[in-house]
């Protein structure tokens, strides 16, 4: 009898812990997939782009308990982009973007997230950007509103940089593309 309240007992804790920890605060209407958005549970769709290495870190996260870890490689610019293109399903109208980044080395750097629009066949209608202040070693959030050009089907993102040196660190988070109103 008691060694089978003790199973029982073993057996509620093992499912909890085997329960996928739903550590996602980012708003319902983002238009990037949770992982993309939270990198909780993997690397969502951001690859490596020019000039770093990119991937999927716990650390002191923003959010939850994983970033966007950039380690620049090469002096002259770098970038991570999602690598899904034409991109997420997006609409016409008024929206506004975010992210959270910081940097973990001496050097103060900027990121710049450029949000791109694009209609049904993948054809970029409008680019617009976001640059976050000099970046420290202490999060900091950047956003701002953005209007979807009609035709809009589809929207990509990706991150930048101008400078660094190689070893240089950026880490992202919590990555937003809001559709106001759509909620
Ligand atoms: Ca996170």
């Amino acid at each position: 009898m008691k060694r089978g309240r003790w199973n029982l007992l073993w057996l509620a804790a093992a499912l909890t812990a085997c329960e996928p920890a739903i550590i996602d605060h980012s708003p319902t209407s983002n238009l990037l997939d949770a992982e993309s958005a939270s990198l909780e549970t993997g690397p969502g769709a951001w690859t490596a782009w020019y000039g770093v290495t990119a991937s999927r870190v716990s650390t002191d996260a923003r959010e939850g308990e994983a970033v966007l870890r950039v380690e620049v490689t090469e002096p002259y610019g770098w970038g991570v982009h999602l690598d899904n293109w034409p991109g997420f399903a997006a609409s016409p109208g008024a929206h506004r973007a975010s992210f959270w980044a910081r940097g973990t080395s001496e050097r103060s750097l900027v990121a710049e997230m450029r949000v791109i629009w694009r209609d049904s066949g993948g054809r970029e209608l409008r680019a617009e950007t976001l640059s976050s202040p000099a970046l420290s070693g202490q999060w900091v959030r950047t956003a701002r509103e953005l209007t979807a050009p009609e035709g809009t089907q589809r929207v990509s993102v990706e991150v930048t940089g101008a400078e660094g040196v190689p070893a240089n660190v950026i880490e992202l988070d919590a990555l937003v593309v809001q559709a106001l109103g759509a909620r």
